[in-house]
């Protein structure tokens, strides 16, 4: 693809995953939707970057933030959203919600409310495409608190013992929940803390869609012709709060967050698009209105179906 309409692609990505949270939020302050909602304002061009990067069955794990990744893997709206919305049409039939989306068609192995539990699951995924001789690989991503996980450490150090096609894509943000990176970590070096266990590793501006593309399609390409995991260490920054009910600031400075907002990756598209940029966010934007429409009109799972699609 050329440069050009890769700039288009991003900068739609990142705007329909900016117009989802949007529609999110209103639904969640309306009280119409209910439990936690991570949002990921600020962080956009991560998913937009690496998810065209990666092949349809390529597979992908990502946090309780990850539902851009989940969007940016190219799979249909409305069935995400309604499972977001709890309804029966849902990629889970409407059980599962924000934290549990799964597609397999789509090689999406869950979005995972558990820190750095999302890991594993893709390191597996990985063992398992090189145990049957494909050339699939496997994206995880997961956040800079995640690494002070001791399972993740496990899984870096197989991920480098079998040299499994596995790309862990950290979206160091600065803040594990309100603690911020230097209060939690004895090194906050995290690329370099990877580099340890021996993966392949690089930095890039998490804010730039294709300096991720770049660095992603790097790591894909080594995954894929047997050169092993790559950790990618991103510097990011989620410009509201941890979760809906948080500011995001006091244990943030105004400043700080005013700062990083300056950084956003979507102004920077739309600078790079210039005037063709109004006409493709009102585009993403009355698409992605459309899909809240339909998927709010749906019915939820029966109650019957409680005990379906589970293993016991
Ligand atoms: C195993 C586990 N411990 C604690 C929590 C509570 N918790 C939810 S999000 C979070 C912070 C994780 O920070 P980070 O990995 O940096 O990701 P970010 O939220 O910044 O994207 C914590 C501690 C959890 N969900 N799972
Ligand atoms: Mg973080």
């Amino acid at each position: 693809m050329e440069t050009s309409q890769r700039d288009e692609q991003f900068y739609r990505s990142m705007v329909r995953m900016r117009a989802v949270e949007t529609e999110l939020l209103a639904l969640s302050s309306a009280g119409q939707l209910r439990g936690s909602l991570h949002l990921a304002q600020g962080q956009e061009a991560l998913p937009a970057g690496a998810g065209a990067a990666l092949r349809k069955d390529d597979y992908v794990t990502a946090t309780y933030r990850g539902h851009g990744y989940v969007l940016a893997k190219g799979g249909p709206l409305l069935p995400i959203i309604a499972e977001i919305l709890g309804k029966a049409a849902g990629l889970g039939g409407g059980k599962g919600g924000k934290m549990h989306l799964f597609d397999l068609e789509y090689g999406i192995l869950g979005t995972n409310g558990i820190v750095g539990a999302a890991v594993g699951t893709a390191a597996g995924a990985a063992w398992a495409a090189q145990l049957q001789k494909t050339d699939r690989v496997a994206l995880t991503v997961c956040g800079d608190g995640a690494l002070n996980q001791g399972h993740v450490s496990e899984c870096m150090n197989m991920a480098v013992l079998y040299q499994l096609p596995l790309i862990i894509l950290c979206e160091n943000n600065l803040y594990s929940e309100m603690t911020p990176l230097s209060r939690s970590h004895g090194d906050v070096n995290l690329a370099g803390r990877a580099a340890g266990f021996g993966l392949n590793t690089a930095q890039v501006d998490g804010n730039d869609p294709e300096a991720v593309y770049q660095v992603m399609s790097e790591a894909v390409n080594r995954a894929r012709t047997g050169g092993g995991p790559t950790f990618i260490e991103a510097a990011t920054y989620r410009t509201i709060g941890h979760y809906q009910a948080d500011s995001g600031i006091g244990y943030r400075t105004a400043e700080e967050v005013e700062a990083w907002r300056a950084k956003s990756p979507l102004d920077r598209w739309a600078a790079k698009l210039g005037k063709r940029a109004p006409a493709i966010a009102a585009e993403e934007q009355a698409a992605v209105r459309a899909v809240f429409e339909e998927a709010l009109a749906l019915p939820g799972p029966d109650p019957l179906a409680a005990g379906t699609q589970v293993f016991a």
